[in-house]
């Protein structure tokens, strides 16, 4: 491995990810489902959202934000729509809540929703939505985050780094699925730049007095972009309305006002859709489906890659063996494991 690059393996990242959440006052539960997602990520080399957000998750802890020990709370609103509290919990226990009634009103209805209100995020939205594709159903997930994101033409930050992430079943083989910030890169991302002292690509982010940047840290005092310029910017607006007013959640400038200046992972809801081929195609579910394979194969037949194709690539080549971690992130979790 290269000097910036260790690896370890999954089972000793889960047995370091959970002493250290456990230590610091997190429930088995969550320290259970956010090492276990942590793990999953970085095994698939989404280092954004990998192991280094367990150090995020002790900073909550450190600021007192989070309820270590939240249990979520389910409510049945309607024939067609669940909501968790996740009563300032972790968000991911809430989607463990929600899931089986999600599939199951989604299977009943033919559509249905999820709504995960008062959670603190900071996971992908991958292993959600690829979660409900391996259920045999359609999945869209959406979260606003903070207000780090100017609107197109703009430079002050309205829009949160807004995730929007797709799931589409396809029997035995992995679901298609693409998952992407709304801004040009994420968060994660920069504070990645900044921790390991190296500059932004260029076109990501502009500095306080409305000039590009490429310093990490004049990003954050700045204002990040939207990708796609204007486009970006609409789906951005989007999610901030589905995910917060909808949902009776917070916007991404509401929850950084929240935050309070503790720079910590953000409070907020995420809206789950649901939608099930079978209830739209009825038996002609099965062949119908399978009719986007076509639409793969146009995309794969020239060469150009399909979305998550790089992520189960990772995951097939990680299997059995150790993963790569940025050395920087592990030598900070071994630091705080000697703490
Ligand atoms: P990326 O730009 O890294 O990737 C976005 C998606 O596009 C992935 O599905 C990726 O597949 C795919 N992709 C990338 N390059 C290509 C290509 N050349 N051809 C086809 N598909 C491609 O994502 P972001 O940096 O924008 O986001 C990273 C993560 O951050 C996401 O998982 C998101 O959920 C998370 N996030 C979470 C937030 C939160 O509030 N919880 C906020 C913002 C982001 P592949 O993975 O295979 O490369
Ligand atoms: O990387 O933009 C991000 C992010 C925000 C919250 C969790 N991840």
């Amino acid at each position: 491995m290269s000097g910036d690059t260790a690896t370890i393996s999954a089972e000793a990242a889960f047995d370091l990810g959970f002493r250290l959440l456990t230590a610091a006052g997190y429930s088995d539960d969550h320290a259970r489902a956010i090492t276990a997602i942590v793990v999953k990520a970085q095994g698939d080399e989404c280092h954004s959202h990998g192991l280094y957000r367990i150090i995020s998750c002790l900073d909550l802890i450190e600021r007192g934000k989070v309820d270590p020990k939240a249990t979520p709370v389910l409510e049945d609103r309607a024939p067609a729509i669940v909501r968790v509290d996740a009563r300032r919990g972790i968000s991911l226990l809430g989607f463990d809540a929600g899931l089986p009634v999600l599939e199951e009103k989604a299977k009943t209805a033919g559509i249905a929703a999820l709504a995960i209100n008062n959670c603190f995020h900071f996971s992908a939205l991958w292993p959600e939505v690829e979660a409900i594709a391996e259920r045999g159903l359609v999945a869209i997930a959406m979260t606003v985050s903070h207000a780090w994101v100017a609107p197109a033409g703009g430079s002050k930050p309205v829009f949160g780094t807004n995730p929007f992430a797709f799931g589409w079943p396809r029997g035995d083989k992995h679901p298609f699925v693409f998952d992407f910030a709304t801004s040009a890169i994420a968060r994660g991302d920069i504070e990645l730049h900044r921790r390991s002292n190296t500059p932004l690509p260029a076109g990501v982010a502009i500095d306080r007095d409305g000039r590009p940047t490429t310093d990490p840290e004049a990003a954050s005092d700045g204002a990040m972009l939207t990708f796609g310029g204007h486009k970006g910017s609409a789906l951005s607006a989007m999610i901030e309305l589905l995910a917060g007013p909808l949902i009776g959640d917070m916007t991404s400038a509401q929850s950084l006002a929240f935050d309070e200046g503790a720079k910590v992972t953000p409070c907020h809801g995420e809206l789950v859709i649901a939608l099930d081929p079978k209830s739209f195609l009825g038996a002609a579910a099965a062949a119908e489906i399978t009719g986007g394979e076509a639409l793969f194969d146009a995309i794969s037949g020239q060469n150009a890659r399909l979305p998550s194709a790089r992520r189960y690539a990772a995951r097939r080549r990680n299997q059995g063996r150790d993963m790569p971690v940025r050395r920087a992130v592990l030598d900070d979790l071994h630091a705080l494991a000697r703490r």
